[in-house]
């Protein structure tokens, strides 16, 4: 049998099981990368939320009153996300010991928001709080973030009050953090410093950029592909856990890439059939690799792929399977639409694009899976829980 109906075999064995990724799915969404955002009360923790997720469940307080009453979780996108926001209470609510709660958001936090409402200098709950933050050394990545710029309008007395915060939390950390000012209720309507926030989110967590900087763009195809490129990015972040993950591995990265396949293929009114999948595995190649992956799962393709696998450095399979599922969802996007129209597209063409979508997200990847601060046992040091008990436990990570 040669490999291409080998690949072909192995693929549609994956149709018809997808019951069995229930587990993988929710293992990824349940160990989202977070920003968790803390900050006293009223600072604007969920007006920032809202204003960088859109999503109004984030309930902002009127005046003075405290309103968010629990930490609570918002995935970003809301269906199929790749990160989330923890929102949580205010600090120095009168009554509310944060203690515990800051304990519990330590392990689920990746990257930590400090909020502050500009010309608030009295911060001694909040700097207490990151104390004890930094005590845990759970925490690697963070940022200060000013709200309300123009409730100051004199800017040398802006950039005092901020460098003062600055520096109150530049003495607890023992290094500096970076820091933006927004405001996000001009009183015309609209967000000042809106891009700044986001490049310096970005700068956590690259997939930000990919979410929120969609580049203006002639090209149908690929504004088209910018729609669907966040489920890609969903279905590769499930593809990379599950490869980390044994319990889950199991289920394997072609099921996975099979169901993005079908998922996208809806989404260009097309009938994923056999022929289809034959021409678009047929276009791709032997030489590209993917059928490789699709029978033997990543960690083989590091040894069928020795250049990819230098160039990764310390590539763990996890990336590989995040990486070769996006440049397959991207290039299936691709197929598809000129499908639609009826329009050749050259296998050299499909292939050059499967190794640039490859590449264009093998840092993010990286970052995602196996990168900097504790995201790296995020699912590693739960992976023998998974194992062992066969149960996925979506409320904590990396304990
Ligand atoms: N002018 C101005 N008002 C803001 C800004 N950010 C938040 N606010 C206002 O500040 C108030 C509190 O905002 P929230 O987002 O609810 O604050 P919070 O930090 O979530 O507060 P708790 O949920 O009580 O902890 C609301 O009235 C917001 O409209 C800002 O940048 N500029
Ligand atoms: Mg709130």
């Amino acid at each position: 049998m040669s490999l291409f109906e080998k690949a072909r075999r192995f693929f549609q064995a994956s149709d018809g099981k997808e019951h069995t990724l229930g587990p993988a799915f929710q293992y990824h969404d349940a160990h989202l990368p977070t920003l968790w955002l803390l900050g006293k009360t009223g600072a604007g923790k969920s007006t920032l939320v809202q204003s960088i997720t859109g999503n109004t469940q984030a309930e902002i307080g009127k005046g003075f009153q405290p309103c968010t009453q629990t930490s609570t979780k918002f995935g970003f996108p809301v269906v199929k996300p790749v990160l989330q926001f923890l929102d949580t209470r205010g600090l120095g609510e009168s009554g509310y010991d944060a203690t515990e709660d800051i304990e519990v958001c330590t392990r689920q936090g990746h990257a930590l928001i400090l909020v502050m409402k500009l010309g608030d200098t009295e911060q001694r709950d909040v700097l207490s709080a990151i104390r004890q933050i930094k005590s845990s050394k759970k925490i690697v990545n963070y940022l200060l973030v000013h709200t309300a710029s123009q409730s100051v309008s004199d800017l040398h007395e802006r950039q005092r009050l901020v460098q003062y915060n600055c520096a109150q939390v530049h003495k607890i950390l023992g290094r500096e953090v970076p820091s933006v000012l927004v405001d996000f209720k001009l009183p015309g309507g609209g967000v000042d410093g809106m891009e700044d926030l986001v490049h310096a989110l970005s700068a956590m967590l690259p997939i930000i950029s990919v979410l929120l900087k969609k580049q203006q763009c002639s090209d149908e195809e690929v504004r088209k592909f910018q729609e669907l490129q966040t489920q890609v990015l969903w279905y590769s972040g499930v593809a990379g856990v599950s490869d980390i993950v044994p319990g889950i591995g199991l289920v394997a990265v072609p099921g996975i890439q099979w169901k993005m396949l079908r998922d996208m293929a809806d989404s260009y009114n097309m009938n994923w059939n056999k022929a289809a999948l034959a021409e678009l595995l047929g276009a791709l190649g032997a030489g590209i690799g993917v059928r490789y992956s699709m029978k033997f799962g990543t960690r083989q393709v590091v040894k069928f792929l020795p250049a990819w696998g230098q160039t990764l450095g310390a590539a763990s399979a996890a990336v590989m399977s995040f990486c070769t599922t996006y440049a397959i969802g991207r290039v299936a996007c691709k197929y598809m639409y000129h499908r639609n129209h009826e329009e050749d597209v050259s296998d050299e063409e499909l292939r050059a694009l499967f190794h640039s979508a490859f590449d264009s997200v093998k840092t993010l990847a990286r970052q995602e899976l196996t990168g900097s601060g504790d995201s790296a046992d995020r699912f590693v040091q739960k992976s023998a829980v998974v194992a062992g008990s066969n149960k996925v436990d979506p409320g904590k990570r990396g304990e």
